[in-house]
C-alpha cells in the first residue's frame, strides 16, 4: 500500500526505530538538548533590551529555538517522521524509506524568523520583508511536498525545483536588496557576517536533501539527519547567538537606525 500514511506502523514503533538507530536518535537529542540552553541564554543576554525595535529583533531571534525545540521533539517521537514507499525510478523504489517530514513544516516557522530578524536588523521596508517571507514559507511548504510526494519520482522533483525558484526570491533579498539597506541602515557589517552564515549554510539544505534519501540517496538517513542537524547548529543557534549579542551591545544603533518600516514604538 503506497501513501503518506504509515499504515503498517504505529507511532511507537516510528518512535522505535528511531532509538535504534543511534546515529539518527543523537542527531536529534543533541538539538533538543542545544535548544533548550540556547533558550536559557538568549533570555538572559535580552533581559535589559528597552528599545522596541531591538525587542522585536531579539523575539524573532528567541522564537528560532522555541521552534527548533518543538520540531525536534516532534522528530524524536516519531510524531512527524513516516516510513514512506519511494515510487518507480528513486533509488529506493518500493522500499520504506524514513521521512522526517517534520523538519520541512516546521521549517515553515523557523525560517521566517531568522528572515524577520536579518530584515528588521538591515531596515527593510515593508515589500521586501513581506516576500522574503512569504517566498521563504513557499519555499518550505513545496519542500515538504517533495518529501511527501509518493505518487511519482518525476513530481517529487518537479516540487524540489519549485522549491529552488522560491529561494532564489530569498536569496535575491538578501545578497542584493538587504545588503545595500543595511548600508543606508548603517549595520551593514554586522549584517554581511549574518548574511555569509546565512547563504551559505541554507545553501547546504537543498544539496542535502537532493543527495539523501528523499532524492537521490547517495546518503543514508542518519548521515542525512547529522547533516541537518549540524547545519542548523550554526543556521540556528550560532546565528542567534551572534545577532543577539551585537544587538545588546549596540542598542542605541539599532534604536536610531534609518529603516523602511519606521518606527518601531510606533511614533513618528
Ligand atoms: C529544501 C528542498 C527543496 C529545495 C530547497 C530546500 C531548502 C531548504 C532550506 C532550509 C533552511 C532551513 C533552516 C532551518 C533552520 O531552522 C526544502 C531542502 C531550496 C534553505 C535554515
Amino acid at each position: 500500500m503506497q501513501g503518506i500514511v504509515p499504515l503498517e506502523m504505529t507511532q511507537t514503533e516510528v518512535f522505535q526505530a528511531i532509538q535504534d538507530n543511534g546515529l539518527l536518535a543523537s542527531s536529534l537529542w543533541i538539538n533538543i538538548a542545544l535548544a533548550g540552553l540556547s533558550i536559557l541564554l538568549f533570555v538572559y543576554m535580552g533581559r535589559n533590551i528597552e528599545d522596541p525595535r531591538a525587542q522585536l529583533i531579539f523575539v524573532a531571534t528567541l522564537m528560532v529555538p522555541l521552534v527548533s525545540i518543538s520540531s525536534y521533539t516532534g522528530l524524536v517521537s516519531g510524531l512527524t517522521v513516516s516510513f514512506l514507499e519511494m515510487p518507480a525510478g528513486h533509488a529506493l523504489a518500493g522500499q520504506e524509506v524514513l521521512t522526517p517530514w517534520g523538519r520541512y513544516l516546521t521549517w515553515a516557522l523557523s525560517t521566517p524568523m531568522i528572515l524577520i530578524a536579518l530584515g528588521l536588523l538591515a531596515g527593510t521596508n515593508m515589500t521586501k520583508l513581506f516576500t522574503a517571507v512569504t517566498a521563504d514559507i513557499g519555499m518550505c511548504v513545496t519542500g515538504l511536498a517533495a518529501a511527501l510526494t509518493t505518487s511519482s519520482y518525476m513530481l517529487r522533483w518537479v516540487w524540489y525545483v519549485i522549491s529552488c525558484a522560491f529561494f532564489v526570491v530569498v536569496l535575491y533579498i538578501l545578497l542584493a536588496e538587504w545588503a545595500q539597506d543595511a548600508e543606508i541602515a548603517g549595520t551593514a557589517e554586522i549584517f554581511n557576517t549574518l548574511k555569509i552564515l546565512t547563504v551559505v549554510l541554507w545553501l547546504g539544505y537543498p544539496i542535502f536533501w537532493a543527495l539523501g534519501a528523499e532524492g537521490i540517496a547517495v546518503l543514508d538517513v542518519a548521515i542525512t539527519s547529522w547533516a541537518y542537524s549540524g547545519m542548523d547548529i550554526i543556521a540556528k543557534y550560532l546565528f542567534a547567538f551572534l545577532l543577539l549579542r551585537w544587538v545588546a551591545d549596540n542598542e542605541s544603533v539599532v534604536s536610531g537606525m534609518a529603516s523602511g518600516l519606521g518606527s518601531a514604538s510606533g511614533g513618528a
